[in-house]
């Protein structure tokens, strides 16, 4: 069983934990090709009364009809949820919009009870790769926060001050409970876990299966059958392979390069939400 929850990520769900009382509002990013498997609802208990803004990032690498059945399944009415493309500036006024919608009805209580904060403090948190920095960055029109495609990228906390609101940048963590091994491929394919953790192969078969069954086109697209066979699998790898010339000497296929090409493709695919 591959071990999904390395020790600094304990660490970093500790650090959330420890600081939550500081924190007005929570922002969650999540990654729209697997939104569900991205979040864990143990977070639920964790804070259960501040409120929450679901930020989905990558819209414009999910599938649109999928998303539009998945909104339904975030239905709390004390959270929001706002699906966009991180990437894009014109989202930044939307975001901030609900925001400040939420922080609103926080700084009515809080004038009832006497309290006056000179700024609030929003923790961005979500699964590694989620978009976590380029949303602050979006957010302060800088680039205060180090980005980048892999997982990991955020070593850790980091503030950034806004005019009325300063966000905690964090490291991405992964939750502590998996169902199966289908939510950790996900991750995978979505960048969220270190391929390091799992055999090229292991991951290679895993993830032709799981395309085959949710979206076969996208295998036809490149030539090759959907199956969920292993040794009908491995037959398209070679024909993948041989269609891209992937040669080592002596005229023997390269079979890693075919696999490594497969893995940067998937991680590229547009239209696809795997949840
Ligand atoms: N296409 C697309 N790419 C995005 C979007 N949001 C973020 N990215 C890219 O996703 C990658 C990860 O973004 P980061 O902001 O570094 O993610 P993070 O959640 O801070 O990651 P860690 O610090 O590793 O936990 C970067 O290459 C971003 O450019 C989006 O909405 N669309
Ligand atoms: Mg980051």
């Amino acid at each position: 069983m591959v071990q999904w929850f390395p020790g600094h990520m304990a660490k970093a769900l500790k650090k959330i934990k420890e600081k939550k009382t500081l924190i007005d509002l929570f922002i969650v990013v999540l990654d729209a090709r697997a939104p569900i498997s991205s979040y864990n609802s143990e977070f639920d208990l964790i804070a259960p009364n501040k409120p929450r803004l679901f930020v989905v990032s990558k819209l414009d690498l999910a599938d649109e009809k999928k998303i539009n059945k998945i909104k339904n399944n975030f239905n709390n009415k004390n959270d929001s949820i706002i699906f966009c493309n991180l990437i894009n500036n014109k989202n930044r006024k939307k975001i901030f919009l609900e925001i400040k919608k939420l922080l609103k009805i926080k700084r009515k209580k809080e004038l009832k009870l006497g309290l006056l904060k000179p700024r609030f403090k929003a923790m961005v948190i979500g699964v590694p790769n989620s978009g976590k920095s380029t949303l602050i960055n979006l957010l302060s029109k800088s680039y205060s926060t180090k980005t980048g495609n892999t997982p990991g990228i955020t070593k850790g906390q980091q503030w950034i001050n806004l005019n009325e609101i300063k966000l905690l940048d964090t490291p991405g963590i992964l939750w502590p409970k998996f169902e199966n091994q289908l939510i950790g491929i996900k991750l995978l394919i979505i960048g969220s876990i270190k391929h390091e953790i799992i055999p090229l192969q292991e991951f290679f078969n895993n993830a032709y299966k799981l395309l085959s069954k949710y979206y076969p086109n996208k295998l036809k697209e490149i030539k090759l059958f959907p199956t969920e066979k292993e040794e009908e699998i491995y037959s398209n790898l070679i024909k993948l392979c041989n269609d891209k010339k992937f040669i080592i000497k002596n005229n023997q296929l390269d079979l890693n390069k075919g696999m490594n090409w497969f893995k940067n493709h998937l991680k590229n695919m547009k239209g696809v939400t795997y949840d």
